[in-house]
């Protein structure tokens, strides 16, 4: 289980979104798991490790790419996972580099972080889940076909 939050959160944090949005509990438990001095904050430090040790949980194959055949190998959640992952995918070769995630995972931080002081609170990655959410809904909204 441990492995497959880790995959399921990576995803959800790399991408700002997942099929299915984890809640609030989800986010909280894999943020304990990313804070491993529980200090109450991630820092950049330990979010590396997440995107170094998240990486490995996906790359599956350890072919050193995320692939959409591998990655829905992963038990449960491989589909919602690659589909929050493709994303990523910037150069659209249909593989996920490391780069790539890092990327991402760089800008997250970034934007998260609200207050500049390279860590991140629990309050800082739930707004920033909530806003990714409201976003999500306001660009489906504005597609949405008018009546
Ligand atoms: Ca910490
Ligand atoms: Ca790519
Ligand atoms: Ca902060």
């Amino acid at each position: 289980m441990r492995k497959v939050l880790f995959g399921l959160v990576f995803a959800a944090l790399a991408s700002g979104a997942l099929h299915a949005q984890p809640g609030p509990s989800v986010m909280s438990r894999a943020f304990d798991l990313i804070d491993t001095d529980q200090d109450g904050f991630i820092s950049l430090e330990e979010f590396h490790k997440d995107v170094l040790h998240s990486w490995h949980v996906l790359d599956v194959d350890r072919s050193g790419y995320l692939t959409k055949e591998s990655v829905e190998t992963i038990p449960d959640h491989g589909k919602g996972i690659w589909r929050a992952l493709s994303r990523l995918d910037r150069d659209k070769d249909g593989k996920i580099s490391f780069k790539e995630v890092v990327e991402a995972r760089m800008s997250y931080f970034d934007t998260a972080d609200i207050d500049g002081d390279e860590r991140l609170s629990v309050s800082e990655t739930l707004a920033y889940q909530r806003k990714v959410a409201l976003e999500r809904a306001q660009r489906r909204a504005a597609r949405a076909p008018k009546k």
